[in-house]
This record gives structure tokens, sequence and C-alpha cells, in this order.
């Protein structure tokens, strides 16, 4: 088989460059580790930035998105008992919409098979070949059956654990980690959330976060200790514990009910550099991860689709490859900026096992300063709603 371009990884950053791809003529193959359902159960984000939006509409999906999706033009931040809350509109003009990744992975899917696009599920033994010259190609398997795409390009989309980016040889690559010293754990209900808007809140006994993703499902996460299992909580004890780490009036009003979902993500900062080698391309959590606190994840892999996807078409179009060559620069610049802000979010908002009593201070200074400070909260909306492409 030949494509244009081989998209490893059927989550929201291939399913996006593949559709973006589809809509101007260039023909990409995606192959896929798993099932369509079990890329569609994957509870994960519930936050877009506006650019996450504009490319959902440059990829012609965006009407389910703008009929259910719910504009906030703020976010609550708690700390021992009180609140405040951070407009971003006034700020910054821009709002951001809660979507869930799940929705927007399922509008791509849908638009991939009704343009007759080729997705392969279920592959196995994918390897990249001869990335670094003009002719790579990727074998892979279907049901133990060999099988090989010839492409022009291949763009490594396959999430944190995936091939395409222990293909960049380890003299090229480098990687820059830091793992947290806790999790989150998070359930969904079928409950009304609990206010119009994200309440992020820092208490003694640990992060909380109330999100949603409409008027009768709520995502709620509370920081956990690693060792844990979520088997560990029934669904009384996760409502426990959530009500004692937010405002006193907001615990009141909290509508508990039985959890449809509970799991333990772990946080952690990723990044490796390169994101380009040859002709292979990474593509969001591939080559970058951050801890959920700032919502960036899966808006950064969109930055990255943005960049590549400008840059691919140049060439397509043109022969040009200046947008393709100064790919990695670009995305990286930007990716930088959201790992600074998800990381020192997280440090604000999290209890840490080996915080002293000077740490907290810092802290509770933090959060001081962005309660009364017109500037940072300028600062905090202008990296939430999401830095410019
Ligand atoms: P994905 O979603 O991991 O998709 C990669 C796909 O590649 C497939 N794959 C392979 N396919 C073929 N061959 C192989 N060898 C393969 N290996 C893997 C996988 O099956 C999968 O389908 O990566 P992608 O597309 O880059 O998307 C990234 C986002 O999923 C991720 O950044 C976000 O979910 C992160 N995230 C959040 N991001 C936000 O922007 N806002 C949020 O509010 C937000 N909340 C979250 C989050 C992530 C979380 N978890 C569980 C990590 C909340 C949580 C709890
Ligand atoms: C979510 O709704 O899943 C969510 C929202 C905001 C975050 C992280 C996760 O910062």
């Amino acid at each position: 088989m030949r494509t244009q371009v081989t998209i490893i990884g059927g989550g929201p950053s291939g399913l996006l460059l593949g559709q973006l791809l589809h809509r101007c003529g260039i023909d990409a193959v995606v192959l896929e580790r798993k099932t369509r359902d079990y890329v569609l159960g994957r509870i994960r984000a519930g936050v877009l930035e506006t650019g996450f939006v504009t490319l959902m509409e440059e990829a012609g999906v965006a009407d389910r998105l703008h009929r259910e999706g719910h504009v906030h033009d703020g976010t609550v931040i708690a700390c021992g008992g009180e609140s405040f809350r951070i407009d971003f509109t006034e700020h910054t003009g821009t709002p951001v919409v809660v979507y869930g990744q799940t929705e927007a992975t399922r509008d791509l899917y849908d638009a991939r098979e009704a343009s007759g696009a080729q997705t392969i599920f279920e592959v196995d033994d994918v390897v990249i070949h001869d990335a670094d010259s003009d002719a790579p190609y990727v074998t892979y398997s279907v049901n133990g059956e060999p099988r090989r795409i010839d492409c022009d390009f291949v763009a490594g989309c396959d999430g944190f654990h995936g091939v395409s980016r222990q293909t960049i040889p380890l003299d090229v690559r480098k990687e820059y980690e830091k793992l947290y010293p806790f999790g989150w754990l998070g359930i969904l209900s079928e409950t009304p959330p609990v206010g119009n808007e994200l309440i992020y809140s820092n208490s003694e006994r640990g992060f909380a976060l109330c999100s949603m993703r409409n008027e009768n499902l709520s995502r709620y996460y509370i920081q956990c200790s690693l060792s844990e299992s979520p088997d560990d909580w029934t669904d009384e004890a996760f409502w426990e514990e959530l009500k004692r780490r937010i405002p006193p009036e907001v615990a009141e009003r909290l509508i508990t009910g039985p959890s449809i979902e509970k799991s333990i993500a772990p946080l952690r900062s990723f990044v490796t550099e390169p994101m380009r080698w040859g002709r292979l391309f990474l593509c969001g959590d591939a080559a970058h991860i951050v801890p959920p606190t700032g919502a960036k994840g899966l808006n950064t892999a969109a930055s990255d689709v943005h960049y590549l996807y400008h840059g691919l078409r140049q060439f397509y179009e043109t022969g040009e490859t200046e947008g393709i060559d100064g790919y990695s620069e670009k995305a990286l610049r930007r990716i930088w900026k959201a790992e600074r802000f998800s990381w020192w979010f997280s440090s604000m908002m999290h209890r840490y096992p080996d915080q002293s009593e000077f740490d907290l201070k810092m802290q509770r200074s933090d959060l001081d300063y962005l309660r009364d400070s017109a500037a940072q909260q300028k600062a905090f909306a202008e990296n939430y709603v999401g830095l410019p492409y």
C-alpha cells in the first residue's frame, strides 16, 4: 500500500491531523493499535482552547462542538475555605470551551468514516523504517498478517507509550522529565455539576478539581497517593473526601451519585527534543506530557497538529520545506511555555510529601498574589486560554 502521510495513532492528534490533510486533498492512512470503542472509552480532557476549536472548524467537524460545548469565561480558585474567580474573557477577550475529548474524538472518527478515509484498527508490531531517508515506510501486522505502507512522511501521533518517539536514535533524542509524587483519582458521574465554572482547590488535605462535561455529567478529581488503586475508593469515600477539600458552601450544594468511571492518572512533565527526525514528525503526547492541572495536554497536541498540517500543506502545494523544517523548533517553543504553566499551576495547588513550612508559605503567597494582582490574573488567563500559535 502507498499513501502520502502515514499517521501512527488514532487518538485526537492523529485524527485531527488526518482530517485536516484530507480536507486539502492530502492522502493519509491512520494506524490505531486499539478498537474505536476502546479509544472512545478513555475519559480524558475536558477543556478546549480556542485554537483547538478553530482547528476543528478548519477540519469541518465543529458543528456538534458549537451546539453542545459550553463556553466558560472564567474559573474559580479555592484555597483554605475561601475562593476567588479569574475572568478569562475580561483579561484576554477569549473564553475556553468545555467539551469532552471523547466527544471531539467521536466527531473526528465519524467525519473520517463519512469521508471514506482509511483507518486500520488493531494493528500490532508497528515499525517505522528509513525515516531518515526520502522513502520511509511502516510495517505492521493485523491478525498476525504482516503488512507494509510506503509513504512520503510519518506522523508519530501514538501517545506517550507509542513506538514513534523510540524510533529516533538515542544520540539524537534528548528527554526532559519530572515526575510528581502523587496522582489524580478521577470520577465521572451522571449528576449536575456543582458550579457553572471549574473549581481548582488547594486544601490542606490535597488538591481537588470540580469539572464537568454537560448539565448532567460531572467530572471530579482529588489528589491521591501513587500507591492507591481506584478500587481502594468507594464512591462514598470519594465524595466525602472531595467535600472536605472544597469550600464548605460548595460542598453543601454538591449533588453526589454513583460513579460511571473511576481511574487514577499519574502526574508527569515530559518533553522530548527534537520533534522531527528526517521524515518522522512527533505530535502530541508522543513528544510531551504535562500534568493535567492547566488542561494543556490535548491543547498542546492541537498546536503541534496546526504547525505540522501547515508545513505539510506548504510542501505539497509549493514544494517548499520551510514549514516542515521549522516544525520542531516552532512547536517546542510553545510546548515549553505550556510545560512551565502546567508545572507552576500544579506546584501551587498540590500538597507535596516533603513540603516544608517555608514551601507552604511560598505556595500561599503565590495564591495570594494571584488573588490580589490584576497583572498576575491576566498572565494566568493568557496561559489558561492558550498562548497564540
Ligand atoms: P493519545 O490520546 O494517547 O492517542 C494516541 C493513540 O495512539 C495509539 N497507539 C498506537 N497506535 C498504533 N501503533 C502503536 N504502536 C500505538 N501506540 C499507541 C493509542 O491507542 C492511542 O489511541 O495521544 P494524543 O492523540 O497525542 O492526544 C493527547 C491527549 O489524549 C492528552 O494530551 C490529554 O488527554 C491530556 N489531558 C488533558 N488535556 C487537555 O488539554 N485538557 C484537559 O482537561 C486534560 N485533562 C488529560 C486530562 C489527561 C488525563 N489522563 C488520563 C492522562 C485529564 C486526564 C485524567
Ligand atoms: C477535566 O474536565 O477532565 C479536566 C478539566 C480541567 C483540568 C483537567 C481535567 O485542568
